[in-house]
């Protein structure tokens, strides 16, 4: 079982990318954004829980993203691996998914990040916004507060994984093709 965790700041690309990395080696994908917007939608129990925090671009809570991880996680026993596409974004919520994979006899292969400047990912994020329907892209203040969470909560993870041996970091700034070649190399050579 292969487990890798795509890593990166809001808007460098992790879902763009992870549309053709689960088919190419055959992975199951979670998105921890994509889940919370489903449940946003559907305006269930957990998405009027995390309305408030995601459409203020805050991090939702450890503890019920995490739940809400290890759920989906559980629906896919029969998998070649999992890429996860937004998670952790926390150390406790990387611990929390140390402690669950080992649990089930598991552990993340490797992490890969998409590195860009804030201020290129700032407008593909307000571009996306003028068409998305999400909240969190339209307002550029919103947008910047997603970036001070990223470096005080999610940053600290880059040296998490450096220090298991297993970050890497792939420039994400080219055509989405160019950008899926450098992955790849990474993950081919793991
Ligand atoms: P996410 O859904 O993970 O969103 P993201 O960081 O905005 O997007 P991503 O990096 O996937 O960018 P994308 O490919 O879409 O999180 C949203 C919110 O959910 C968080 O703020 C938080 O509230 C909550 N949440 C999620 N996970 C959580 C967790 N673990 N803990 C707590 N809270 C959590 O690309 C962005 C744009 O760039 C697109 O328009 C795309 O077309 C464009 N683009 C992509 N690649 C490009 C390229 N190579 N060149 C030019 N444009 C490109």
């Amino acid at each position: 079982m292969i487990n890798i965790v795509l890593f990166g700041k809001p808007g460098a690309g992790k879902g763009t990318q992870a549309e053709f990395l689960k088919e190419k080696y055959k992975l199951t994908h979670i998105s921890t954004g994509d889940v919370f917007r489903f449940n946003l939608k559907n305006d269930t129990e957990l998405g009027k829980q995390v309305r408030v925090y995601m459409d203020a671009g805050d991090l939702v809570p450890d503890e019920l993203t995490t739940k809400m991880l290890i759920d989906e996680v559980n629906k896919h026993t029969d998998t070649n691996g999992v890429l996860f596409d937004g998670y952790p974004r926390t150390i406790s919520q990387a611990v929390a998914l140390d402690a669950f994979l080992s649990s089930i006899g598991s552990k993340v292969t490797a992490t890969v990040a998409l590195e860009a400047d804030d201020e290129i990912l700032i407008k593909r994020l307000l571009e996306r916004g003028k068409t998305s329907g999400r909240i969190d892209d339209q307002d550029e203040d919103k947008i910047r507060n997603r970036y001070d969470e990223y470096n005080e909560k999610t940053a600290p993870l880059m040296q998490y994984y450096n220090d298991q041996g297993k970050f890497h970091a792939v420039n994400g700034i080219g055509s989405v093709q160019e950008i899926t070649e450098r992955l790849s190399a990474v993950i081919d050579n793991l």
